[in-house]
């Protein structure tokens, strides 16, 4: 096949590869829907793939893992810098020269009798002055057909490069798919990633976590913007007017939820509208006005099925009926349909569960699909898709939010006193661990603005740099940052506030705080709502104004215990602990006492 661009640092870095890994032939992805076609008929001869059901779930397909390998592997992923330092304490690290020379060992010969594809992709809308290109070479046609759904690909975005040398090398192999063997390496000075011996998603997909968050917050740090776990979703007020959030919570926890969701009835009818931007990364950067934009640098979603339903996410459930790739979710046998955990009450009898056994979900005690089942659909599905997706220059943004899994500690949501507070609060962030990457679940660990396993450089630096953009914003345009928490739990376990489309009542405040039209309590830990001001109407049963008293209520004692973890967890951050989080904390315990 000919080459789809004379750029010359694209075709000699093939070249290099391919005499490591020698494949049978090399594929350049043009962006066609006929080669997609053709690549998703091989995949389903071979059994990669399974197709479904055509009239239900036009275009969609099936995909099952190795039963090792569902889920980002968090101990096998390494930022390759000269220095470990530069990694941070809270990175996996090996020195460049080391990982290259691993990494070559393990690929060489890998695609003997396999083809190579080449698939040239934009992240961000094709030519957006915030979007940046990359080329990822697979073994795997699955990878090919995820990335056509989560970037833009093909010739266009060749186009757009010319000959430049400002792109992103990604190269994956299969392998063996080997546990032992899997590794997932960033090497940001080389604008560099390689991943071995896993075919999972975000371990594999290198425009998404590994391009998108990790080398992007160091390309980030050193060109002045900021690339983050956020989504990205626009209020529509009654008034016709639009603002914009981004929000960084952990894998797993919310973020695809908030994103898309639909209002209470009550805001319905008052005519408020939710659009999504995006639902995972944000890259952002100041405007000509002063105000910072954010882009979503994807084309789809990549969701958590587990708990997606008509009831808790229609846009998302929407956004899967055609172009749809599942993956690890069950086969409904009897319509050649997709099933999993939450979908509904009427589990299939005659299915396969995600390792592909036969299941009967009437019958069985074990789950159906792999709790980090996913889906990849095409973002212009989603029926809330905002209206600026594909604007160049981004949405202007009123407002952070952090948050996390906590079932105590942790109000409903609180304000930061100021920007420098508001990195604090972000920096402190802790959350349950989920199914979204290999190991324990449930467990609380400090995940910083929800980039603990996504920052490409010392976590340290990347506060400063969150200062430091910071003081190049007037205070006025600055977005104001927030601190939620959906996930309080009660005595016995349940979880105290209702979540999903309810949490716009949340935004509301949020928003209302932006415009200065609600006042706040102060406490320790910043501005916290009165209960009076979250509106409740509608959640009678639900939720009382006492119990809203108490998710809004910061307990002395368990953050005093809280900020013990914190200056355990600074430690490790030793002298590059910027010195404005240190008095941030030390005025934390002062207001404790
Ligand atoms: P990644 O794609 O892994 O980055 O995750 P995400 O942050 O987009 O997570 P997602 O929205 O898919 O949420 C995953 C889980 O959180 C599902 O089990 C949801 O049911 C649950 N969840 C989402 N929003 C809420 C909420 O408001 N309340 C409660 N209780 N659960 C929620
Ligand atoms: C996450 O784990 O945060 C995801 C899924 O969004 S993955 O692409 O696998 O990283
Ligand atoms: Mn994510």
């Amino acid at each position: 096949m000919a080459n789809l661009t004379t750029n010359p640092s694209i075709l000699s870095w093939i070249e290099d590869r391919k005499a490591l890994v020698k494949p049978e032939k090399v594929v350049w992805i043009d962006g066609s829907k006929e080669q997609i076609e053709q690549l998703r008929a091989e995949a389903c001869s071979t059994g990669e793939l399974i197709k479904l059901n055509q009239e239900k779930l036009p275009d969609c397909y099936l995909h099952r893992t190795a039963v090792n390998d569902v889920a980002r592997v968090e101990n096998r992923t390494l930022i390759c810098t000269p220095t470990q330092e530069e990694a941070g304490p809270t990175n996996n690290w090996m020195a460049p020269d080391e990982a290259y020379k691993m990494l070559d060992e393990i690929a060489k010969d890998s695609y003997i009798g396999r083809t190579m594809y080449v698939i040239p992709y934009s992240m961000g809308p094709v030519g957006s002055p915030l979007a940046k290109i990359g080329v990822e070479l697979t073994d795997s046609i699955y990878v090919v057909l995820n990335m056509a759904i989560m970037t833009r690909v093909g010739k266009a975005v060749l186009d757009v490069l010319g000959d430049s040398n400002d792109w992103v090398r990604g190269f994956h192999a299969k392998c063996q798919i080997d546990e032992e063997k899997r590794y997932i390496c960033q090497f940001p000075q080389d604008n560099t990633i390689i991943s071995v011996n896993s075919g999972y998603g975000g371990n594999v997909l290198l425009g998404k976590k590994c391009f998108a968050l990790r080398i992007a917050s160091y390309l980030g740090k050193n060109e002045g913007w900021m690339a983050e776990h956020m989504l990205i979703l626009g209020v529509e007020k009654p008034d016709g007017e639009t603002k914009y959030i981004c929000a960084a919570f952990p894998s797993a926890c919310g973020k695809t939820n908030l994103a898309m969701l639909i209002p209470p009835e009550i805001y319905k009818e008052k005519g408020y509208k939710v659009w999504c931007v995006g639902d995972d990364i944000s890259w952002i950067r100041k405007g000509a006005d002063g105000r910072l934009y954010a882009i979503n640098p994807e084309n789809g979603f990549f969701g958590v099925a587990p708990g997606t339903n008509e009831k808790s996410n229609p846009n998302a459930l929407a956004s899967t009926k055609k172009g749809t790739i599942f993956t690890n979710v069950v086969h409904n046998l009897d319509d050649n349909t997709v099933w999993w955990e939450g979908l509904d009450k009427n589990p299939p009898e005659n299915a396969m569960d995600w390792t592909g056994k036969p299941w009967n979900g009437k019958t069985s005690d074990v789950k159906g699909a792999h709790p980090n089942s996913r889906f990849t659909a095409p973002a212009v599905n989603c029926p809330c898709i905002s209206p600026e997706f594909e604007n160049l220059n981004g949405v202007p943004i009123s407002a952070f939010v952090f948050g996390g899994r906590r079932a105590k500690l942790a109000p409903l949501v609180y304000q930061s006193r100021d920007w420098n507070h508001g990195v604090f609060v972000g920096s402190i962030m802790a959350s349950e661990t989920t199914a979204a990457a290999a190991g324990a679940v449930g467990v609380v660990r400090r995940d910083p603005m929800a980039m603990l396993p996504f920052c490409g450089y010392n976590m340290a630096d990347y506060w400063q740099h969150w200062i430091d953009i910071g003081k190049t914003l007037d205070p006025d345009k600055a977005p104001k940052i927030f601190n939620v928490n959906w996930f309080r739990k009660d005595d016995e376990g349940n979880f105290m506030w209702p979540g999903f489309g309810d949490n716009l009542r949340v935004l509301d405040w949020i928003l209302d705080r932006c415009d200065g039209k609600v006042d706040a309590a102060e406490t320790a830990i910043g501005f916290v709502p009165k209960a009076e001001d979250i509106n409740i109407d509608g959640l009678e049963g639900e939720v009382s104004r006492e119990s809203l008293e108490s998710i809004l209520d910061v307990d002395k004692d368990l953050w005093a215990a809280e900020a013990d973890g914190i200056a355990e967890f600074y430690a490790k951050f030793g002298d590059r602990l910027p010195e404005t989080l240190k008095e941030e904390l030390e005025t934390l315990k002062a207001n404790l006492k």
